[in-house]
């Protein structure tokens, strides 16, 4: 049996019930294979494989915290800090309902070459929670975080483990997180980003994933002889990467049709307006109806549906396996000519092969959406230095970080004759420096 298959059967008998962390770890190897077989003895005898997919550690812990009516309430809290060879853990905590250990440890996965890729010191981590901030009081949402930092607070640090956002997980939680963190050990340093701009946070990082995911799609599109001009465009989601994307899409000349949200879609024909999206959002934190009940030309549906509309671009921006095998066939019947990734995995793995057959550019998540962590190390830099950088600053180098991913992989692609395989690229490239990383640091 080859190394790359050995590897996936021990992953799934040694982590059972666990199909989003499978998922994540089957598309990487089997898009490795080229480079393992190159060099399958010695990566054998190093158990590479082996010890790329078992986290360094995992905590679980217990957060206990008082509603409102004065009851006592329990979630879980997860920490996973899988592979600190190019550098200190990195990565966001998610507070969603949906949240085990399977889903932090697909995520903690990606984001060891997700943040390889952005070519700046950081290692892969993920963490979160089974509580759901929607609906929470402002003090129960305190108490939830105080609580949970004051187990998190254990593991982490400016140099150890800098956790960040994700679903659920907004500026008002991490601010909430580090006033705890603060007070229990009494230091003053970057141990979170996406930190408020008084507080040590960096211009640009709110709005850095959904930049950086159309500076990315720009580039490709540009690549392959298309631009971004009077381009129709499909998102999904309308959290923190759904509207940062749009309005950077439209910045760029493109007109955004859809978001959605867990209930249902919005279809705007005029566009969506960004700045009513984010009053309901953002401020209001209520549900689309009410974007579509202020705006006369949309039309609001329930459940899924956002890619059975026609459009030129496809963006999922919302979570895992969002995007199906029957959506990519309406996207391709469309004559949709390019996926890029906001989300996570939102792409099955028939989805993403049945575009890549049908020739539609598809950018996967941990190069797309790298524009997130890469603007967090940013905000570390700036902590470290005790200085902060203009918007313009920061913005033009997740601009540069982004085009350079893009060429990394497509650059990677074609030294494995993979041409056009943006996937297979991105694995490469992400994978190469932690390998020869975790090589040169010995059996650790
Ligand atoms: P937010 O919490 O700000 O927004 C999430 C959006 O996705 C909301 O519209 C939410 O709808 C929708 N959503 C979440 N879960 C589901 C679900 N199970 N089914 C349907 N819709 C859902 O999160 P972000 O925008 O920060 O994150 C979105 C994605 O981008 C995630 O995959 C995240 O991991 C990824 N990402 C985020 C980065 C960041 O910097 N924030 C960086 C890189 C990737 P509702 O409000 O109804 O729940
Ligand atoms: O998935 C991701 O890359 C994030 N949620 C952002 C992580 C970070 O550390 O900024």
């Amino acid at each position: 049996m080859s190394y790359v298959d050995e590897v996936l059967e021990r992953v799934i008998a040694k982590n059972p019930a666990e199909p989003e962390f499978h998922q994540a770890v089957k598309e990487v190897l089997e898009s490795l294979r080229p480079v393992i077989e190159a060099n399958e003895e010695k990566y054998r005898k190093e158990a590479l494989l082996e010890r790329l997919t078992e986290p360094d550690r995992q905590f679980k812990f217990r957060v206990p915290w008082v509603d409102d009516k004065g009851q006592v309430q329990v979630n879980t809290g997860y920490r996973v800090q899988f592979n600190n060879s190019i550098g200190p853990y990195k990565g966001g905590l998610r507070l969603h309902p949906s949240v085990n250990l399977g889903i932090i440890k697909f995520l903690g996965f990606e984001q060891i070459f997700k943040n390889s890729l952005t070519g700046l010191p950081i290692g892969g981590g993920k963490g979160g929670s089974d509580f759901d901030p929607k609906g929470k009081s402002d003090r129960e949402v305190m108490a939830f975080c105080q609580s949970f930092m004051t187990e998190l607070c254990k593991y982490i640090g400016a140099d150890t483990d800098v956790p960040a956002g994700d679903i659920g997980t907004g500026a008002r939680e991490i601010g909430y997180m580090f006033g705890q963190y603060k007070k229990i050990k009494s230091v003053y340093e970057g141990v979170l980003t996406g930190k408020g701009l008084s507080y040590g946070g960096s211009l640009a990082r709110t709005e850095a994933t959904g930049y950086g995911l159309l500076y990315l799609t720009e580039e490709m599109m540009k690549c392959n002889g298309h631009d971004m001009k009077d381009k129709v465009v499909c998102i999904s989601g309308s959290g923190n990467v759904a509207i940062y994307a749009t309005q950077k899409a439209q910045q760029l000349g493109a007109k955004v049709v859809t978001v959605s949200d867990s209930t249902g879609w919005v279809y705007d024909s005029e566009g969506i307006d960004v700045a009513l999206l984010k009053e309901v959002k953002e401020v209001k934190r209520a549900r689309l109806t009410e974007y579509a009940a202020a705006r006369p030309s949309a039309e609001y549906h329930e459940g899924r549906g956002v890619w059975s509309v026609k459009c030129d671009i496809a963006l999922p921006c919302a979570t895992q396996n969002e995007l199906l095998l029957e959506d990519a066939k309406q996207l391709v019947a469309n004559g949709c000519i390019a996926v890029a990734e906001g989300a996570n995995m939102p792409t099955t793995l028939e989805a993403t092969e049945y575009l890549q057959q049908n020739k539609v550019l598809f950018a996967p998540g941990k190069a797309a959406n790298a524009g997130g962590v890469a603007t967090s190390a940013l905000e570390m830099s700036q902590n470290s230095e005790r200085l902060s950088w203009t918007f313009e600053e920061v913005d033009g180098k997740l601009k540069d970080i982004m085009v350079n991913i893009f060429h990394n992989l497509d650059d990677a692609a074609k030294r494995y004759g993979k041409e056009g395989d943006y996937v297979t690229g991105a694995n490469i490239a992400g994978f190469e420096k932690v390998a020869e990383a975790m090589i040169a640091q010995g059996v650790c």
